[in-house]
């Protein structure tokens, strides 16, 4: 039983980078703001009401198909270890946990900016499963995953709850190959996909009735107020959420009716958001079997197993 966390982010350095990010958003043309920056703990709150909404099937879903498959994937793959990006809560490890046959899983490589987090799940994680060994990772999975341990065993990498689709095409290329050199002999990945389907449902699954994605939304205002001292006026800013079919993606913006201005004083920046404009929050792409499978074959990845309820599916790729 070890815990052990390399630190590769520190709140110095997650400042600088927030506002660096929001420098180039707010200059740019449309205006954006990465969507990492929703979760806050307000923004955390509200993301886990989010995934219980009737409207916002991806968690269920997900979570129905690793109680169905993991146990076959597991024993397909026969893990020693489990590589998690992006681990937020250790409930999907749990999951998968629950579900090993055969060969246990000896070590946890959990990746997340939030260090604090990532301490109290190995807390709890260690008092139910004293035999694990955690080595977590805090940094960012888009620039830190050359800081991961080398393998200790054959490797499983999972990807879940559907974070691969908040990715543009180049941003998932470039991960997915740079996972493919860490999969180590014999290693899979595990990646949660959203699937392509009716429209209704999933701007719906964006925009649900309670209003709850509206104020996830705007909550990345409040961030932005908070941390760069500056005086956006989240309510005057309406929730957009829309299908793009040409990139099949679910696009998130907040939408100025009014003319907006605000100050962000810690950059010194004056923001003028005029009438019809919006800021472009988050990207949520959606998939095929034939386009996920396309995006593995680029990076050098064979899709293994797909695993799927119409809805969502579970893909095990393997270097080719
Ligand atoms: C947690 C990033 C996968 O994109 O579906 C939920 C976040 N955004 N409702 C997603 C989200 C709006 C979610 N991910």
């Amino acid at each position: 039983m070890a815990y052990r966390a390399d630190v590769h982010v520190d709140p110095g350095s997650l400042h600088e980078a927030l506002a660096a990010d929001v420098r180039r958003g707010l200059h740019g043309r449309p205006k954006f703001l990465p969507p990492k920056y929703f979760y806050d703990d307000v923004g955390s709150a509200l993301f886990e009401r989010i995934t219980r909404l009737p409207e916002y099937y991806l968690t269920r879903a997900e979570h129905a198909l690793l109680d169905a498959h993991a146990r076959g994937i597991l024993r397909d793959a026969r893990p020693e270890e489990l590589v998690e990006l992006g681990a937020g809560s250790p409930a999907k490890f749990r999951r998968l946990l629950a579900a090993t046959n055969g060969t246990p899983i000896r070590r946890y490589v959990p990746i997340d900016v939030d260090g604090g987090m990532l301490e109290d799940s190995a807390r709890t994680l260690l008092r139910d499963h004293p035999q694990l060994d955690i080595h977590a990772v805090v940094g960012d999975f888009e620039r830190h995953l050359d800081r991961l341990p080398p393998p200790a065993g054959r490797r499983l990498v999972a990807f879940l709850g559907s974070t691969i689709g908040n990715l543009d095409a180049p941003a998932r290329h470039r991960l997915l190959s740079e996972l493919r050199g860490l999969l180590g002999d014999g290693g899979r990945l595990l990646v949660g996909v959203d699937l392509v389907k009716n429209l209704s449902a999933l701007e719906a699954a964006y925009d649900d009735a309670a209003g709850v994605t509206a104020e996830f939304n705007r909550n990345i205002l409040r961030v932005v107020n908070r941390e760069l001292h500056a005086d956006f006026r989240p309510a005057a800013f309406r929730h957009v959420a829309r299908w793009h079919d040409a990139d099949s993606r679910v696009e998130m913006h907040l939408a100025a009716d009014e003319r907006q201005t605000a100050t962000v004083n810690d950059l010194d920046l004056a923001v003028i958001v005029e009438p019809g404009e919006t800021i472009w929050t988050e990207s949520c792409h959606k998939f095929t079997r034939l386009s996920a499978t396309a995006m593995l074959n680029a990076a050098g990845l064979a899709l293994v197993s797909w695993h799927t309820d119409g809805t969502y599916a579970l893909a095990v790729g393997a270097a080719q």
